[in-house]
């Protein structure tokens, strides 16, 4: 049955963060399939960015994917996990999980219980792992450790730990490269990601516009892009430490700045840069035989994203090389850039982590200008490309315990802990925390329909700053860069007046409802139809900014388009619609033909965004309300 598939993927997985895995260099006594793994040693940190480290991971995905039968696939896996890296293992382990057919309607547990190192600071861990082997078998009651800080105000960018550090946002990071792994080749596996070149593009764009709209909350700048490669960088200590094997990311201290690696010069990179560039101000790319592809507007946004990422996909590795994957290895290695220390890397190339330092956001903001360099190439959108003849939104109300305003707090939250690391007597231990959190609201929009039939429509809801970090009110195409996206979805219209409805819990971005390892063991929340596909999205007590005391003003945008022209074949059947817009949709086409981020991809001439609007889009001023 279900359950109990679901019981044995969830052994695969319990207890990697402690000591399991032996390691040892006998390797001949392994089956024959697993020869090409169990080069990465067990306790080292994983990087979904490092081409080696990637490349062994394939070759066991693969190992995975070829398995005969649900059996075999455990069983090749339960062998692959006595001696392969833990990280390693568990990437591989859960991209097969996600992607055979007969692991459909199974979840991998959440990344947060499979390695909780790699989510709280090893001072709790540590203090819950002793209190637990002290316990008296007698004793029931759970262990429970606070979290401690990771810095102070001395470092200005502290101020933002709680965003980057949040247990939600980090797990949906790693589940989205598990969707899109870079070396996922399309033609082996029969089955293409739609437009993944494009969706690492706007996925990570809208984690920079977030991020900024969480500074401006705060009453801080907008993040300044990494530009120049031999700058000093700030620093960012992660205090996380692998249970199993004592090793750490590294702290990077401040000052440091990039330097050559065994396997990348900086040098190499800077002409990545230029080459990327110069493509985007040609117009086309150049492909491993030397011929042109133009980056139309169709698939330019897609080519750019697999070249600069870059992925399998790139149109020419040799030319373009890997420029992104190698900004989060070098930043990771900066400290002991040639191993002579045997350091570890930093947070930067693990991507469970990478969010929790502020150079990500310099990093990303730096990769997304290569982006937005494009995209500015593009002509704005036409009037009839925006319109949406006969239809007229007249207002928009946020409803919430106060209208228009959207209410933010702290809120307490446990990590269950047992399941990655030895609990010794203990029954359960757990680590304490706090995340933000802001109230349940809902959208009422009132749409009339001029026309005198139905009408389907596509509803996109952003949410946008109204004013820079100096208190100027921003303008429309500077708009573009913070504006996020909370909602994306279908609705008729009728004749005559309408009203839409939508509950913030419905959101496109955001993930409703995640198991926990325990729910899975006992076969809670199992489902045919949803899968370990539906474990991306962005975690939904941050799917609006945090605000201020006062009050922060926002623009609440509203755009109706026709349906009937964004729908894309097969698109209704699609099995996790919790969070398509930044995960797409398992083994459909993403389900929505616009360009991602629309209307605000393309520049915007017009100075304020009041003059852009037509008849089918709207702007209500709202407010967001931070208490301590
Ligand atoms: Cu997800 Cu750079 O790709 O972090």
């Amino acid at each position: 049955t279900l359950h109990d598939k679901q019981i044995r993927v969830c052994h695969l997985f319990e207890q990697l963060s402690s000591a399991t895995v032996i390691g040892d260099g006998d390797k001949h006594k392994h089956s024959d399939r697993l020869k090409n793994v169990g080069k990465l040693q067990p306790g080292a940190i994983f990087s979904c960015f490092h081409p080696d480290h990637l490349e062994e991971a394939r070759h066991l995905y693969e190992v995975f994917w070829e398995a005969g039968d649900f059996n075999d696939f455990i069983e090749i896996a339960k062998e692959a996990r006595t001696f392969v890296n833990e990280g390693l293992f568990a990437f591989a382990a859960e991209v097969a999980v996600l992607h055979r057919d007969d692991c459909k309607g199974l979840y991998v547990p959440p990344v947060q219980e499979i390695f909780p190192d790699k989510f709280i600071p090893s001072a709790a861990i540590n203090e819950a792992f002793k209190k637990a082997h002290v316990r008296p078998e007698f004793d029931e009651s759970p262990i429970l450790v606070d979290v401690q800080d990771t810095g102070n105000i001395l470092d200005p960018e502290y101020r933002l730990a709680y965003y980057r550090e949040d247990v939600g946002i980090n797990a949906h990071h790693w589940h989205w490269h598990l969707v899109y792994p870079s070396t996922w080749n399309p033609k082996y596996f029969g089955k293409k990601k739609d437009r993944k070149g494009e969706l690492f593009y706007y996925m990570h764009q809208q984690m920079c516009a977030r991020y900024d709209c969480e500074r401006l909350s705060n009453g801080m700048h907008r993040m300044l892009p990494f530009n120049n490669f031999d700058e000093p960088l700030a620093g960012y200590a992660p205090h996380l430490t692998h249970v199993a094997s004592g090793k750490y990311y590294s702290p990077r201290p401040d000052g440091l700045k990039l330097r050559d690696l065994g396997d990348i010069e900086i040098s190499e990179m800077v002409r990545m840069r230029e080459r990327i560039l110069d493509s985007i101000h040609l117009g086309y790319v150049i492909s491993e035989d030397g011929s042109h592809k133009t980056l139309d507007e169709l698939h330019g946004t897609d080519i750019l994203g697999a070249l600069v990422e870059s992925s399998y996909e790139s149109v020419n590795h040799e030319y373009y090389g890997n420029l992104h994957n190698w900004g989060h290895v070098t930043m990771a290695r900066i400290h002991d850039p040639d191993g002579r220390f045997h350091e570890e890397p930093g947070v930067m190339s693990d991507t469970s982590t990478s969010l929790r330092d502020p150079i990500f956001y310099n990093w990303h903001r730096f990769i997304d200008n290569i982006f937005h360099e494009y995209k500015n190439t593009l002509k704005p959108y036409d009037h009839d490309v925006l319109n949406f003849p006969d239809i007229q939104v007249q207002d928009v109300t946020l409803h919430a315990r106060v209208d228009n305003v959207v209410h933010f707090t702290m809120r307490e939250q446990e990590l269950e802990l047992k399941h990655g690391i030895n609990p010794g007597n203990a029954r359960s231990i757990k680590a304490r925390y706090y995340h933000l959190d802001h109230e349940p609201f809902s959208y009422a929009v009132n749409v009339q329909n001029n026309s005198a039939s139905d009408k389907h429509a596509t509803v996109r809801i952003f949410l946008a700053p109204k004013y820079d970090e100096l208190g100027n009110e921003i303008k429309a195409d500077e708009l573009r860069r913070t504006a996020i996206e909370l909602d994306k979805f279908k609705t008729d219209l009728h004749p005559g007046k309408n009203t839409v409805v939508r509950h913030s819990l419905d959101s496109s971005v955001t993930l409703s409802h995640q198991p926990t390892f325990e729910d899975l063991l006992h076969g809670v929340g199992l489902n045919e139809h949803k899968s370990e596909y539906c474990s991306c999205g962005w975690p939904s007590h941050l799917l609006v900014p945090k605000g201020n005391i006062k009050g922060m003003e926002y623009h609440l945008f509203v755009m109706l388009t026709d349906w009937d022209k964004d729908k894309v074949d097969g698109s209704e059947s699609v099995a996790c619609v919790d969070a398509v817009s930044y995960c797409g949709a398992r083994d459909h086409k993403y389900p929505d033909k616009k360009p991602m981020g629309f209307p605000f991809d393309r520049p915007i001439h017009t100075e304020h965004i009041s003059d852009f609007l037509t008849n089918n889009m709207f702007i209500k001023d709202i407010k967001i309300k931070f208490h301590e």
